[in-house]
């Protein structure tokens, strides 16, 4: 058994520039993970391979990225029966919409947990918020990274009382 709770995996290196918004955060909270380049149409063998075994491999939750007809999270949801979170990559045509639509609207029976395009970085808190459900050291993570950015958004308005918004926007540009 590999110790890797949270697979990230993508259609293709193209998504990766995206992708290392998951990696980081994941990496930031301890979470174990690994990263693949996998295909639902052009690896359809490994990707397969790789779906069946996941749960003996010990992994928790799957992310899966994929821009375009973007059947990959759902692919891999038919064959790995825990969380799996489909990221809608925005490729070059239609701003993404083909791709969120093609991982959200899932037929009912296998679900998929989609965020927003390019939501990278809630499909890793995501996967942590599923795990902190039985990991109290990672919910005390969660907890903390929340009063940071809490904290943070607080900061921006008492400096936006005191400057003013058109100084405000100076300093923003800077
Ligand atoms: C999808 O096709 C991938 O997830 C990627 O977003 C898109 C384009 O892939 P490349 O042509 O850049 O390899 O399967």
């Amino acid at each position: 058994m590999k110790n890797v709770t949270v697979s990230v995996i993508m259609g293709s290196d193209s998504d990766l520039p995206i992708m290392k918004v998951t990696l980081d955060i994941l990496n930031d909270f301890g979470v174990s993970n690994e990263v693949l380049v996998l295909s639902a149409h052009r690896t359809y063998e490994a990707t397969r391979e790789y779906a069946l075994s996941a749960v003996e491999n010990g992994t928790k939750v799957i992310i899966a990225g994929a821009g375009g007809a973007a059947h990959l999270p759902g692919v891999i949801a038919a064959m790995f029966p825990l969380p799996v979170i489909g990221v809608p990559i925005k490729g070059k045509s239609l701003d993404g919409l083909d791709s969120l639509l093609s991982i959200v609207q899932m037929p009912p029976g296998i679900p998929v947990a989609t965020v927003g395009i390019n939501g990278a970085k809630n499909a890793a808190l995501l996967a942590i918020q599923i795990l902190a459900t039985s990991d109290k050291e990672l919910a005390k993570k969660l907890n903390a990274f929340r009063t940071k950015q809490k904290d943070s958004v607080l900061e921006k308005t008492e400096k936006l009382k005191t400057l003013g918004y058109e100084k405000y926007l100076e300093v923003l540009k800077k």
